[in-house]
């Protein structure tokens, strides 16, 4: 009896709740909690943290999982650890999926840089109109670079003061779209672009948009995550489960 254990949290992720959902296999879509209120699925809903390796454990045990899909997002580098040392130690199969990272093509002004901190660091220099659109977790960083003036876009409206001096904050849950965004930009009258290489389609709008009207962007590449296996497709990840 298949019970499946889906690490969710992004757009793949959700198409693979629909599919699970749609050949009655029995699964577990597990969201973080780190929005307030995290979209429904048609499949059953964890939400948190299981603590840490050993918690995970106790939960692939306790729950009878027999198959565990990795489908965070490709900067949730400590889940998809966790996720491997927990399987390899319960001896649970595990898949991850995994979109693409985004290529550079023609008229993309692309800086890349290994992390966020390394982001921080690119923005030195004079004070610039920038579009700092990699989420709340790791804002604060960016306070080094206080001159200049913010656009941030965040899931949840932010609980208290911002650590940037000039911020402007937009609340807003992807996917976003090209035209949204190039009016945003447009608005914002951005200069650089910051992003993490998420791959995908939710968050590329941006990307595309910045290279619609010549905006540079800096470029955060993905951490790196153990060796498992990896797939780019929900048929793949149907066809491992009911092979
Ligand atoms: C809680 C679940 C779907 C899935 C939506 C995808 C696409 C839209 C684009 C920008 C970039 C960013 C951020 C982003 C995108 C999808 C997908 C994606 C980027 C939700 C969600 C959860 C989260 C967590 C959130 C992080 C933040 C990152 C915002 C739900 C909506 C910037 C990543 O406030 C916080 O603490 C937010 C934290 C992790 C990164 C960060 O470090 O702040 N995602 N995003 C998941 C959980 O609790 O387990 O609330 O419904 C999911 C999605 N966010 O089709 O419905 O699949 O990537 N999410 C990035 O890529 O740079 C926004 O603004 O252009
Ligand atoms: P992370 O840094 O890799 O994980 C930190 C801890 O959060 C994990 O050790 C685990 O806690 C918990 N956790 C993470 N994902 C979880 C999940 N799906 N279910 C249960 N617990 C989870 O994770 P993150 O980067 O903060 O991402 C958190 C969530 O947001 C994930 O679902 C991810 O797919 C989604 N997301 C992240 C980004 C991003 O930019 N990072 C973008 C879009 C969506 P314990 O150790 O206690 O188990």
């Amino acid at each position: 009896m298949t019970r499946i254990l889906l690490l969710g949290g992004t757009t793949e992720a959700n198409l693979m709740a629909q599919a699970v959902a749609k050949a009655g296999l029995a699964g577990v879509y597990s969201y973080a909690g780190r929005t307030e209120a995290p979209m429904g699925q048609p499949i059953h809903m964890r939400i948190g943290g299981f603590g840490g390796v050993e918690g995970l454990q106790a939960y692939l045990a306790r729950e009878g999982i027999t198959n565990v899909i990795d489908a965070t997002h490709p900067f949730a580098a400590q889940m998809s650890r966790n996720a491997v040392e927990a399987c390899a130690a319960q001896a649970v199969p595990l898949m991850a999926l995994e979109r693409a990272p985004w290529v550079a093509g023609d008229g993309d002004r692309w800086t890349h840089v290994p992390d966020s901190a390394a982001a921080v660091d690119a923005l030195a220099g004079p004070p610039q109109r920038v579009f700092l659109a990699i989420g709340r977790q790791h804002i604060d960083a960016f306070a080094a670079q206080p001159q200049h003036d913010y656009l941030l876009r965040l899931v949840d409206a932010p609980t208290g003061s911002l650590p940037l001096p000039r911020a402007r904050v937009v609340v807003a849950r992807g996917p976003f779209d090209v035209a949204g965004d190039t009016a945003l930009l447009r608005d914002h009258a951005t200069e650089v672009v910051v992003a993490k290489n998420a791959g995908g389609k939710g968050a590329v709008a941006k990307i595309a948009a910045a290279r619609a009207l010549g905006v540079p962007v800096v470029m955060i590449d993905r951490p790196r995550v153990p060796e498992r296996r990896v797939v780019r497709t929900v048929s793949e990840v149907m066809a491992w489960l009911t092979g």
